[in-house]
Formats: C-alpha cells, structure tokens, sequence
C-alpha cells in the first residue's frame, strides 16, 4: 500500500474550500481516527485512490451500486442517452419507464414520483402524509436515518450518531417538536404512544431493516405492529426504502417481509449511481401531490434522463434469475467468515445480513436499536477500520453504517477480505 500522499494534499486543499474538506460529513472519516481517501476510480467490487491504491469496496457509494462499478449495461445506457442531452426540466418516456418498472416491482405502489435524492422523497412523504391526514406529529425511531430534513433529524442516525450530534442547531425547537421518537424495535413503546396520541399522528416513518444505525433487521412483530396501528389510527405509514429498496430484495423489505406500507420512499439503485430519489404508494395518497392534487413538491432536474437511464438498466440486471439469491449467498459467505475470525481472535462480536446489506458491531449482545449500538466499542471499530482499509479492505468510517455487497464480488474477493480480518482481529484481540 503506498502512502496516501495525493489523497493527503487533496483533503489539505479541501479543508480550505469545502467545510470539513467533504460533501457528506461520515467520509470525513473523522469518527475512526483517519483521513478521508480522494478516490481516483472504480471498476467492478475494486475502488482506486487518488495514490493508486487498490481497494475491495464495501461501501459501493453508500448503496446503489449493487452491480458493482462501471457496469457496462449502466455504462451504455448513460452514454445513449447522453448523446440526446442530460436535461430537459420536461417529461420523456425514460421517466415513464423507470415508474413503470418501480411500481411493478413493489407491492405497495400504485404511483411514483421521481426527485433527486433520499433526503427529498423522505421530506416529500412527510408532506404528503400531514396534507392528506391534516395532522402536523410524525412518529420515527432512533438512530433511524431518513435524511437531513428538519422534521427528521431528531435522535438520527447515520452522520449524526457518528458525530454524537444530540439534534443539529438550525431546526427550530417548534418544528422539531412535531416529531415524537421511540426505540426501534419497540412494539410495546409504539403501542403505548397510538394509545395516547394515535389520533394526531400524521405519519409513522421507518426504515424496515435499520442501516443507519449499523445493520438492525425488525423484531418480528415490530413492523406488523405498525401496520396494524397506523391503520387503526389513520395515520400513514411510511416505509423507507432508500436503502432497502431493490437491495434486500427486488421489491425491497416490503416484499420481503410482506407489509404493505402507505408510502414508500427510494433512493440509491434507483439512480444506478447518479442523483435521484423517488416516493410513491396507493393511488388514492399520490393523487394529493401537485399538480393532480394540492400538496406541492417540484424539482428543475426531477426525472433527469441520464439518472433514469441508469436506473432502467440497472434495474433490468437486478431481473435475472437468480440475481438476489447468488448475492444471498455470498454475503452469508462474509458474515460467517468474519464471525469465525472474530471468534478466533476471542473478540465479541454481533455480524449480521439482510439480503447484501450487512452490519458489524464490537459487542457480546445482539444489537436490537440505537440504544444497543451505542454500548458497543467504538474504539475497537475505529482499529478495525484502520486495519482494514491498511490491509486494502473499503469498509463504511462508521460502525453506524451498513456495508454493501455487489454482483461484482467474487468469492476470492471475499476470502482475501476475511484472511485481511483474521489478521486484524487477531490484532486485536492480542492487544487486549
Ligand atoms: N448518509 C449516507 C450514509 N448513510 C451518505 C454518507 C456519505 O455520503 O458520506
């Protein structure tokens, strides 16, 4: 591995132009005691620094490249399309399609509108579930992330938990004050809030498999119970599936589990790597969004031709036969082979999959909410991470975070990341 001279001088540079030298705060890397790389490329499950260092990534840019870098089917449909022009702030029959397949895909949807980012189709849905129910509280879970909109970055994860952030100054008490936060997996909680306050909840927002508090799959019951409530008590809930959206399953964690939420909301593969985001539900939710109804949302770059294309061929790969269940199995592969060098190393710890999203925590019991994760050892992570990225291994600057398989690994790739972890752990547990 070669000293990361270029990526050192970049971020030097940055420190000076761009607050904290990046974009989005967890690549700082700041929380594992290191400085962010400046990536030059990326092909396949392999991600190259700015100093020509070789990386297998796992965080496959948060997500959405679950075919792996640089597919050539992504690749050919962008340059397509690129060649008609890369926006026209009008419709085209891409948009079309890529509704199309998204609402075929997914149980709970009738309509679709595309944005550009998470953080939009959450906000979006917000709106959408206070202007149909006329009720202002929404009910999320700690350590839940749905993006950096004010209404809901209270007890957030992601970025926030990473930067132990309580609430972020700049969003005022009397918006925050409409958003109620229980722990995640708290079927009991959640019952004792509908109980009491059911009648003024606008909307329930939940991501089904937690991925920004590291992995946390739901307790069985937990999202039924949310289901039942929020019917029970006409407020909306919303599922999002930015994350989990075409990753933990074709028709994401609703098919997965098979619960039908109101709204959902979808970002990351989607866009096959460029900026987009969508939310969608029931026809008779949609039809509230201008302009068929009175709930506003736009956006000059919505349904950008190059992020839909992208999305349109990388959603006809994630179609194969077989797909989703060749990346199952290697990402059991992966877990299995890092519990077992964890035991090696005497080193307690919880790893766990959905799907190809997986999660790791340095700590003896299993990690059932935000509460659970914040007692495991930080420190310990931070080392691992450092060694890991040492060893040429990608891994999320935060134990707060999931890590993302792709098409692109192969098995060899991921012994050599297991024979990196022994070696890590073993470290580790010698030092301890
Ligand atoms: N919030 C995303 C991760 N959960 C993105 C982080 C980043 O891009 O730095």
């Amino acid at each position: 591995m070669k000293a990361a001279t270029k990526s050192r001088q970049l971020y030097q540079h940055a420190l000076k132009l761009i607050p904290g030298g990046v974009n989005s705060p967890v690549r700082a890397c700041k929380s594992v005691g290191a400085d962010p790389l400046f990536i030059q490329k990326a092909e396949g499950a392999v991600i190259v620094d700015a100093d020509a260092n070789r990386y297998i990534d796992y965080i496959g840019s948060w997500g959405p490249m679950i075919l792996g870098h640089n597919h050539p089917a992504v690749l050919k449909a962008i340059t397509r399309v690129l060649a008609r022009g890369t926006s026209f702030g009008a419709p085209t029959d891409l948009e079309v399609e890529l509704a199309d397949m998204v609402v075929r895909a997914v149980p709970a949807l009738d309509m679709v509108r595309m944005v550009n980012s998470g953080t939009e189709a959450a906000m979006s849905a917000i709106r959408l579930a206070r202007g149909v129910t006329r009720r202002d509280l929404v009910v999320k879970f700690d350590g839940c992330y749905h993006g950096h909109a004010d209404t809901l970055l209270v007890a957030a994860g992601s970025g926030v938990a990473t930067l132990g952030i309580p609430g972020s100054p700049g969003v005022p008490r009397s918006i925050a004050g409409h958003t109620l936060s229980l722990p995640y997996n708290d079927s009991a909680g959640f019952e004792k809030l509908m109980r009491e306050k059911g009648d003024r909840i606008a909307g329930v927002i939940v991501e089904p498999v937690a991925g920004n508090m590291g992995l946390v799959a739901p307790a069985p019951g937990f999202l039924e119970t949310l289901r039942t409530l929020t019917a029970k008590h006409g407020a909306i809930l919303i599922f999002d599936e930015v994350m989990t959206g075409f990753r933990v399953a074709y028709g994401g964690a609703q098919a997965l589990y098979r619960i039908a939420p109101d709204l959902s909301c979808f970002g990351k593969i989607i866009g096959g790597g460029l900026p987009v985001g969508a939310y969608g539900g029931r026809q008779e939710i949609m039809a509230h969004i201008a302009p068929q109804g009175p709930v506003y949302q736009a956006g000059t770059l919505s349904g950008n031709p190059l992020a839909m294309a992208a999305g349109i061929a990388t959603l006809k790969q994630l179609q194969k036969k077989g797909f989703y269940q060749k990346l199952e199995k290697k990402s059991a592969r992966l877990v299995s082979g890092l519990a077992q060098a964890a035991a090696q190393a005497g080193i307690p710890v919880q790893v766990d999959h959905v799907g190809s999203m997986l999660g790791l925590f340095f700590c003896a019991a299993p990690v059932r909410s935000f509460e659970d994760a914040k007692t495991c050892d930080l420190k310990r992570f931070a080392t691992f991470y450092r060694g890991m990225r040492a060893a040429g291994v990608y891994i999320a600057p935060s134990q707060f975070e999931a890590l993302f398989l792709s098409a692109a690994h192969t098995n060899a790739h991921i012994d050599t990341t297991v024979a990196a972890a022994e070696k890590v752990l073993g470290r580790l547990g010698q030092a301890s």
